[in-house]
């Protein structure tokens, strides 16, 4: 049995390099060998509670944003009606879209005290610990994501829930505090609202607490729109993007 399990995880482990290798060799021209070995040394040997985000410094290095001006879009709780959006119109990209962010979205990965290897269960759940593997990845990414923001910006907020703007989401935590107003022009808030509900509007207070973060010199507008009208305008190939809010 010892054995059985053993080979479970070296496979586990083979695949997930294989599942890493495969959606970075997408990005034409990136070295995925030295991106591999950069991601790698941020956990490997290390308990998976204890890596700060700061672990990912190099990966970044390797792998570093390109500004895509005017044309970024960031969410919050809003992660598949902005993907199903972006997937289908280009105009807009998200973090997921980018070489780190697609390459490792929806894996959970971690190493382990006195270990080589990389597991991909057993790991710690987001909750568990602040400084776990895949939470700290993911601030630190967003962090290089939202700090090469520039010209117009886009964030998709959820209109049916109480508070869209959360200052303890990694949006209100992490990128909002990073944003360039010598960069930056303005930050669009996309409130994603549902017809059939009750929900929230442009004068939420949280809303408030969302101007309240901008750096001086970034202009801030808001519009509802609703996830019908998102979706009818995505699978619509003829609407420019401009006409879809
Ligand atoms: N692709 C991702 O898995 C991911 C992306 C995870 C975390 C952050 N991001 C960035 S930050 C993304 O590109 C957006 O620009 C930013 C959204 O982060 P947010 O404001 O914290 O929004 P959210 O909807 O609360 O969380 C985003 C994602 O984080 C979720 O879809 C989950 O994958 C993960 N997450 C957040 N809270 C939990 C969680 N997963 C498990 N348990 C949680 N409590």
């Amino acid at each position: 049995l010892g054995i059985a399990l053993g080979v479970g995880l070296y496979r586990s482990s083979e695949t997930f390099k294989t599942t890493f290798m495969n959606r970075c060799e997408k990005f034409e021209g990136s070295d995925c060998e030295k991106i591999w070995t950069a991601f790698e040394q941020a956990y490997l040997g290390k308990d998976p509670c204890e890596v700060p985000m700061e672990a990912y410094d190099p990966l970044i290095a390797a792998a570093p944003f390109e500004p895509a001006c005017n044309r970024m879009m960031f969410w919050s709780k809003t992660k598949d009606v902005a993907h199903e959006f972006t997937a289908k119109k280009h105009c807009f990209t998200t973090l997921e879209d980018t070489l780190l962010g697609s390459v490792l979205n929806d894996l959970t990965w971690c190493g382990k005290e006195g270990s080589g290897e990389t597991f991909t269960s057993g790991c710690p759940r987001w909750n568990d610990c602040d400084n776990n593997t895949v939470r700290s990845f993911w601030n630190r990414v967003s962090a290089a994501f939202a700090e090469v923001a520039c010209g117009d910006t886009t964030v998709m907020l959820n209109g049916s829930i109480a508070t869209p703007f959360s200052l303890y989401s990694i949006f209100g935590s992490i990128e909002v505090k990073r944003f360039n107003p010598e960069k930056m022009r303005s930050l669009n808030v996309v409130l994603v609202t549902q017809q059939e509900r009750n929900t929230t509007n442009c004068t939420n207070l949280s809303l408030k607490d969302l101007q309240k973060e901008l750096r001086e010199g970034i202009k801030y507008n808001c519009k509802e729109v609703s996830e019908s009208q998102i979706q009818e305008c995505s699978s619509n190939p003829e609407t420019p993007c401009g006409a879809c809010w």
